[in-house]
């Protein structure tokens, strides 16, 4: 039935080999499969080598039907860093700063900055939809958070993409409608007890840990903490209150990317399936990785496929 793709980072190439490998053929159109569905957890653009062709590739397969696809926080950047500010004359709704537009240089080389292929794309990025909620399983780019779907439901229009006027809003650091679209896109993040803190990979201090969403509590932050093991050590090891984490039982099972993953693909739980393996990374330590989805409730290892 579908068969669900991991973060692809303009890698257009390692595409190519997946699909071929999962039996989809190329015609004049493009890619498709004569039984299945692909689907995109997002994060097309920004740091590889092939990112136009990684565009045309899925948008080709999205508009002739054979491939589904939800936004990225890549996506999302891409576009809030081209729109112009609505109330900030000369600014745009993610600001030029040098830290944004190193992230993004990759992509604007590649694009060619406020040239016409650049509109083309930011224009189809806004057509992604947040998320898919379709009849036998869920697919969001970073974390299934109901109380953030409800708080972005007068923001999305019939195929949940935002509608233009919430961007803004939706950009705009502190606001109700940019912690739902942060929390779905990049994942939930809780503060740790009072006092307590962190160095990330940069060295800057944090008081928040990106968790393990899908967990139905009895952790502790140590235990519940997204992170590599040497911060993860430097946490605390009291309880997470109760109701912090939502945690995920529902019948359909959620698939999702972005968290960098490595090693031997493996569901989060017998729910939630992550199918991002940093392609950004030569093989065999990184790799592209889909999923293909039969039915049912639940998912296992076997489900797992990549080149
Ligand atoms: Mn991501």
């Amino acid at each position: 039935m579908y068969d669900i793709i991991g973060d692809i980072h303009g890698h257009a190439s390692r595409l190519e080999a997946l699909l071929r490998h999962m039996g989809y053929q190329q015609d004049s159109e493009g890619w498709s499969h004569p039984e299945r569905q692909a689907i995109f957890v997002g994060d097309f653009v920004d740091r590889g080598p092939e990112q136009v062709e990684t565009y045309r590739l899925v948008r080709s397969m999205i508009d002739r039907g054979a491939a589904l696809a939800v936004m990225g926080n890549h996506e999302f950047n891409a576009v809030a860093f081209k729109t112009p500010h609505p109330e900030q004359p000369g600014e745009r709704m993610r600001p030029h700063t040098d830290k944004n537009r190193d992230q993004h240089s990759a992509f604007l080389d590649q694009v060619g900055e406020d040239s016409a292929l650049h509109d083309e794309i930011i224009a189809w990025c806004k057509t992604l939809p947040l998320y898919l909620d379709l009849e036998g399983l869920r697919v969001v780019h970073a974390c299934w958070h109901d109380e953030s779907l409800q708080a972005l439901r007068p923001l999305l229009d019939h195929r949940q993409c935002l509608i233009d006027d919430a961007w803004v809003n939706a950009a705009r650091k502190g606001t109700e409608a940019y912690n739902a679209v942060e929390t779905l896109l990049k994942g939930l993040e809780i503060p740790l007890p009072d006092g307590e803190s962190f160095l990330d990979k940069e060295q800057n201090e944090r008081h928040h840990i990106r968790t393990r969403w899908w967990e139905q509590g009895g952790g502790t932050y140590r235990s519940l903490a997204m992170m590599d093991d040497a911060a993860r050590a430097t946490l605390s090891d009291e309880l997470v209150p109760g109701d912090a984490l939502p945690g995920y039982s529902d019948d359909k099972p959620v698939f999702v990317g972005h968290y960098w993953l490595r090693g031997t693909p493996n569901p989060m739980s017998d729910r939630v399936a992550c199918v991002d393996y940093t392609v950004t990374q030569p093989a065999p330590e990184g790799k592209l990785v889909a999923y293909r989805w039969g039915a049912g409730s639940t998912v296992d290892n076997s489900g797992f496929v990549w080149v």
